[in-house]
């Protein structure tokens, strides 16, 4: 079916005046079939909603390319997001699995940098007997003129999502810029818990943490199962590849598997700090925990014409 004339005039129209955007007749046009296709969330706000399987699922928005939901195999979701989400422009969606880029943490740009706050574009969309994918990208266009000025660079982010038994992300950063630029980025993660208090991560035994709420100062991690009982923000270095996150309460395990990642943040505001993110209701730190792994301590330095990939997969292991 062809794509209605006024969608495409708006289209172009939005590409002049504002940053290129794709309107949801063309992207059902041209990138849905039985397993994906977009819908609206709100004014100006696309997600696409990926299946695979009998009851495997994924929610993504447009804007930060941000993954809000995965149910597994067995239909159960895996992923935390706020019921006081706010699902507006340029404002990160409070849970999933964002995309922090080319700043995690405070800065010269905003909070995580710009990759979460800005309009992704789609370019393909694949389903086939072992998965259900999508990929989309960012280039200097898509952002804010603010984030451009902050961060000249010259550069192209693709970000592919493939939801099989498994929810695999990869993100790749280009250079096209003509001279090198550093970056730090992340996936953070938010993992659905029943009972915080009841959270074992494993794999950071030996390791040594930058802990942000005591002095950022460095700590040795001596524990097997590192549990989480109060307010916790812990950059984890050097870590394995491989994490696994334990919900005793409700016998959930995930395992995470992370590519070119040199650290992970461990995040839970707890009841307190959580009080101060109006997008949380009161409680809800019980509910998630965050294991998000990436770069932040060194940036990545990438040259000119270079490529920087890094994975991210998640396995539930139980059941
Ligand atoms: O998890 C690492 C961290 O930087 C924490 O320090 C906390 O700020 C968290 O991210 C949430 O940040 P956000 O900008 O999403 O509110």
């Amino acid at each position: 079916m062809g794509v209605g004339y006024d969608c495409v005039f708006y289209c172009q129209v939005m590409e002049m005046i504002e940053q290129p955007t794709q309107c949801i007749d063309f992207l059902n046009a041209e990138f849905a079939h039985r397993k994906l296709k977009f819908s609206q969330v709100a004014a100006g706000l696309l997600k696409a909603e990926l299946s695979f399987g009998e009851k495997s699922s994924a929610q993504l928005h447009l804007q930060g390319a941000h993954v809000s939901h995965w149910q597994d195999s067995l239909g159960r979701e895996n992923l935390f997001t706020s019921n006081q989400a706010v699902y507006q422009k340029g404002v990160a969606i409070r849970g999933g699995n964002p995309i922090i880029f080319p700043q995690f943490g405070p800065g010269v740009l905003a909070q995580h940098g710009f990759a979460r706050h800005s309009v992704w574009q789609v370019l393909e969309t694949r389903a086939t007997e072992t998965e259900t994918a999508i990929v989309l990208q960012l280039k200097p266009e898509n952002i804010a003129e603010q984030y451009r000025l902050q961060w000249p660079h010259d550069f192209l982010l693709k970000l592919t999502v493939s939801l099989c038994e498994s929810l695999i992300t990869r993100f790749e950063v280009q250079n096209t810029h003509s001279t090198p630029f550093e970056f730090t980025h992340g996936f953070h993660t938010y993992l659905a818990v029943d009972d915080i208090n009841r959270v074992e991560i494993s794999g950071l035994s030996g390791l040594q943490y930058m802990d942000n709420l005591r002095g950022k100062t460095l700590f040795d991690e001596s524990r097997k199962r590192v549990s989480i009982d109060e307010f916790t923000d812990r950059r984890y270095q050097d870590i394995p590849e491989t994490l696994e996150i334990k919900d005793r309460s409700s016998g959930r395990c995930l395992r995470m598997v992370n590519r070119n990642c040199r650290d992970a943040f461990v995040w839970n505001p707890w009841q307190e700090a959580e009080k101060g993110f109006s997008d949380l209701a009161p409680g809800s730190y019980r509910q998630y925990i965050c294991v998000e792994p990436g770069n932040m301590q060194k940036a990545v330095v990438l040259p000119a014409g270079q490529s920087f990939v890094a994975v991210q997969e998640i396995q539930r292991l139980d059941g």
